[in-house]
């Protein structure tokens, strides 16, 4: 809740935000819309060294540019999970704390990744463009794939991982994954190398972090290896395959289809994703439900209000 003793502290809010956490911050400290300044470079120049907090998002990021104008930063508060788009290196480096959302989206990710398997298998989506196209009438749809029985490879076996897992088990999917160690206390198959695991799956759902470590892992070569009747589902980042190599395996039939929530370059969507049918393509709304962005949101000023009124503690600094 808002506290006197915030108001002179300087944030800066990167891009817009959950209404409801905008106006909290906006409310409660010296809080200015980085996105809405006519110049930029301008503003950082005469009031960068009051700037105390970064107020972000996966989507918006921080760079190391904007961090280095802000000699007396103390924190990044990221609304969302990933923070690939934030220079943590540099943050650190500094001593300047970073903290994420993770947890409170969990569920409601794992539930997109259901719902893109489901879809993708099913040809829903397809099949409803074929109702509104007034084709019923004249021909059956085609047969789709069942889902039960299928064998789904996890790959990044995390919180995120675990529920997409704990859901496709439910739908009889067989389980199996890919981290660098195995998780202890899971049961689920588990593959040391990842070449081996898409070689085993029927179904491949991409669950790691973005950045440089998983930049393009799924490549034109790893596509082969999923094949002809295998599905891709990515609710990851777009970063994490190589697009134009998909783009090809979807058109040729490298691969059967794939679900994505994300895209390298979004919200920019090549035209030929578009004009693909067996691909389902939904603009990054994994987490998008009221409920989850509001545990967001509310993670997000606890984390603020943790720092600069609660001596220093945040709930959920990325280590
Ligand atoms: C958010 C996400 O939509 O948590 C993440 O990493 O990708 C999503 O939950 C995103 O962070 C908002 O920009």
């Amino acid at each position: 809740m808002p506290s006197a003793n915030t108001q002179d502290i300087s944030v800066l809010i990167v891009g817009a935000l959950l209404p409801s956490l905008q106006q909290a911050i906006e409310a409660s400290y010296d809080a200015t819309r980085y996105w809405e300044l006519d110049e930029p470079q301008a503003w950082l120049a005469a009031n960068g060294n009051r700037v105390r907090a970064i107020i972000t998002s996966g989507g918006w990021g921080a760079s190391a540019d904007l961090i280095g104008q802000l000699p007396n930063l103390e924190g990044i508060f990221s609304f969302g999970v990933g923070y690939d788009s934030i220079a943590v290196d540099v943050a650190r480096a500094r001593g300047v704390v970073v903290t994420n959302t993770p947890n409170v989206l969990d569920e409601c990710v794992a539930d997109t990744a259901m719902a893109l398997i489901l879809d993708s298998l099913r040809r829903l989506s397809e099949a409803e463009r074929y109702v509104r196209a007034g084709k019923w009438a004249a021909a059956r749809f085609p047969l789709a794939t069942k889902v039960g029985g299928k064998r789904l490879g996890v790959v990044g076996l995390g919180n995120i991982g675990r529920a997409i897992a704990i859901r496709a088990q439910a739908f009889g999917m067989q389980i199996a994954y890919h981290n660098r160690n195995p998780r202890a206390g899971i049961d689920y198959l588990y593959f040391a190398d990842l070449d081996a695991l898409i070689e085993h799956s029927d179904v491949l759902v991409l669950a790691v972090p973005g950045g440089k470590a998983t930049d393009k892992l799924i490549d034109a070569r790893r596509l082969a290896l999923l094949g002809g009747k295998g599905y891709l589902v990515n609710i990851a980042r777009g970063s994490v395959v190589d697009q134009p190599a998909l783009i090809h395996a979807l058109e040729n039939g490298v691969i059967a289809g794939a679900g994505l929530d994300v895209l390298d370059g979004e919200p920019q969507v090549p035209d030929r994703l578009l004009a693909l049918e067996n691909l389902v393509l939904l603009p990054h709304l994994a987490s998008g439900t009221v409920e989850t962005r509001e545990a967001m949101g509310a993670l997000v000023w606890d984390n603020l209000q943790g720092w600069f009124t609660g001596n220093k503690r945040v709930l959920t600094p990325v280590e």
